[in-house]
């Protein structure tokens, strides 16, 4: 037996952030989220089942992972053999051209690329909204990169309802996202562990839930009416909300490095003269700057005064996933 299936999927970078779970096995969400896929960050994965192998394989980025670099996505594919009836172990091979750990939303684009080529290799034929269910198993922000654009995940009640949904846009949005590279090093905290310790003991997380289901009708509205300002005004604040949380846990932490300040009052800055741009930060020092493409040469002169053009990427919004059916034979 040795049945292939190739995905190619991008990442998302939350402007409604996505911080906590109410079920860590099946990876349900404490709050619904919204996303921008991407088209500059993407994984390929090429996923072979094959009973000749005695156990799973696994090359990220044409390096061979150790048995415990393996775990996660090897639990992951038992998911996908349970599904479908397939013994076999499986070779995975993945190209990752993002920054792995730098809070550039590594794992959005990877579990989503996986889910959809093992999800074909497996012979699974998934509707979207099963395969954004089979992708939040393996990491919850990689529910939304099975679509493209916008994305709202809808945290729902229970394993069936919680998926992603594509979300109405206005055309006259033309929309851009710098990212300013602080570092790429991997991260101290992980988002699973520093999401779990904030909603165990931060008490600023309730009002940050709270809030965020505010931001989440204010953003969609933005987003269908094409209100560029008030969508950067409002993913600008959730995003702080969220960081906020994490100085209020036991023990506290941050992800923040001077650097990543000064980024923001770069971007507060340029609002100041008149370019409207708003930035956001995930599970890392990195900062994201939501603008429009109309403003993008001006706002990278003014960031290219204090950073390397080398820490600067330009991305724009990107397509959903891409299925490729491997050859076949059985
Ligand atoms: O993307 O524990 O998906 O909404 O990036 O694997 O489910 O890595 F800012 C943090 C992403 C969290 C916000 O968490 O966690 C967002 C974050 P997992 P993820």
């Amino acid at each position: 037996m040795n049945q292939q299936g190739k995905a190619c999927a991008y990442t998302n970078i939350a402007l409604i952030k996505y911080w906590g779970k109410k079920d860590d096995g099946l990876i349900l969400p404490m709050n619904s989220s919204l996303s921008l896929t991407l088209d500059a960050f993407y994984t390929e994965t090429t996923v072979t089942f094959n009973d000749q192998l005695t156990s799973d394989e696994f090359y990220l980025n044409q390096k061979r992972q150790t048995v415990d670099e393996t775990k996660k996505t090897s639990k992951f594919l038992d998911l996908v053999r349970e599904l479908s009836g397939i013994n076999a172990p499986a070779l995975i091979e993945s190209i990752n051209h993002v920054p792995t750990a730098a809070g550039l939303a590594s794992s959005a684009s990877g579990f989503a690329a996986l889910a959809g080529a093992a999800s074909v290799a497996s012979g699974l034929d998934l509707s979207s909204v099963d395969l954004s269910r089979l992708a939040r198993r393996g990491s919850g922000s990689a529910t939304r990169s099975i679509y493209g654009g916008f994305v709202e995940w809808q945290m729902g009640t229970n394993d069936l309802d919680s998926h992603g949904v594509p979300v109405e846009t206005a055309e006259n949005l033309d929309l851009a996202m710098l990212f300013v590279v602080v570092n790429q090093k991997e991260k101290v905290v992980s988002s699973r562990e520093g999401m779990k310790r904030t909603v165990e003991t931060s008490p600023f997380y309730q009002g940050w839930l709270e809030s965020t289901a505010e931001d989440l009708l204010v953003a969609k509205e933005a987003i269908k009416k094409g209100d560029f300002q008030r969508l950067g005004e409002v993913t600008e604040s959730n995003g702080l909300k969220m960081h906020a949380t994490m100085l209020g846990a036991v023990p506290p932490f941050s992800y923040w490095e001077p650097a990543t300040v000064r980024a923001m009052q770069i971007v507060q800055e340029l609002r100041q003269s008149g370019i409207l741009c708003y930035f956001t930060m995930d599970a890392g020092p990195n900062v994201k700057v939501l603008c429009q493409k109309k403003d993008l040469p001006a706002i990278k002169t003014k960031f290219e005064t204090i950073f390397e053009e080398s820490q600067l990427i330009v991305a724009y919004p990107g397509p959903a996933i891409q299925l490729t059916k491997g050859a076949f034979t059985v």
